[in-house]
């Protein structure tokens, strides 16, 4: 019996005196956080010219018409790395156009031509995959009908 009243105030010295150096070991109340100097990506100051209008990208594709021997759309989007479609839309009666796709500008390397239709008419090209990048989409007959294809 009287070990084991001995042992209760050990005990207690002992989870007192741990208690109290879990105290003195604890981490000091400032920490030192330097301020994250972080880098705008350059992608939020890029491409925002308010104002034009915002490329059109149909959920199935990219659509382009022609009226009046001119392109209706300026600038379009497609996906990049994957194969999509452009429905086409002719609308100039007796006359022929197409999609013809070459980077970077209407005078680059021609990497896709569709079938040249007489409208009105409409066709849906098969555009094979392409890396992202500028393009321009032009049409065959009428080199001067020109608009911008951005692939991303
Ligand atoms: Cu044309």
């Amino acid at each position: 019996m009287t070990h084991a009243r001995h042992l209760v105030p050990l005990l207690l010295a002992v989870v007192v005196g741990a208690s109290a150096a879990a105290c003195v070991t604890a981490t000091p109340g400032w920490t030192y956080a330097p301020a994250p100097s972080v880098t705008p990506p350059p992608s939020a100051a890029a491409s925002g010219s308010a104002g034009s209008p915002a490329p059109s990208e149909a959920a199935g594709g990219v659509q382009i018409s022609a009226l009046n021997v001119a392109f209706e759309q300026t600038a379009v989007t497609a996906p990049a790395g994957k194969a999509f479609q452009i429905a086409f839309d002719n609308k100039d009666a007796g006359t022929p156009h197409n999609v013809a796709i070459h980077k970077d500008s209407a005078t680059g390397a021609e990497v896709f031509k569709g079938e040249i239709v007489t409208g009105p008419a409409t066709r849906t090209y098969d555009v094979p995959a392409l890396d992202a990048g500028t393009y321009a989409f032009v049409c065959t007959v009428h080199p001067n009908m020109t608009g911008t294809l951005t692939v991303q």
